[in-house]
């Protein structure tokens, strides 16, 4: 079970409710997904998130992204055992689903308080 995710980012947002932003993150780390796993384990580890974000090209919005994925890299990839494949700190497509699920639930339950 993931730790609680660290919500001080969500005071950050400035575009869009949370639950936007979130699908949005998710949809873009989809995306890149393969690009951004440059030795093709099916993991992003931090150093390659690293190096995605320092790459020249990538725009102010996907940095953001990236962000977000780095500070919460422990969390996300804490959240689906793969079992005897799993990478420990690296995130998978698997964490992936799981964890935006999980935190969009998280904040939508916080919203109807
Ligand atoms: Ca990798």
């Amino acid at each position: 079970m993931a730790d609680q995710p660290n919500n001080t980012w969500f005071s950050s947002v400035t575009v869009g409710s949370p639950s936007y932003e979130l699908s949005q993150i998710k949809e873009f780390a989809y995306r890149t997904f393969d690009t951004i796993d440059r030795n093709g384990n099916g993991y992003l580890e931090y150093t390659e998130l690293e190096t995605f974000l320092t790459k020249p090209g990538t725009d102010a919005r996907e940095k953001s992204f990236i962000e977000f994925l780095l500070a919460n890299c422990d969390n996300i990839a804490d959240t689906v055992d793969e079992g005897e494949q799993s990478m420990p700190d690296a995130i998978s497509r698997q964490d992936l689903e799981a964890y935006f699920k999980l935190i969009v639930e998280l904040l939508e339950s916080e919203l109807q308080l």
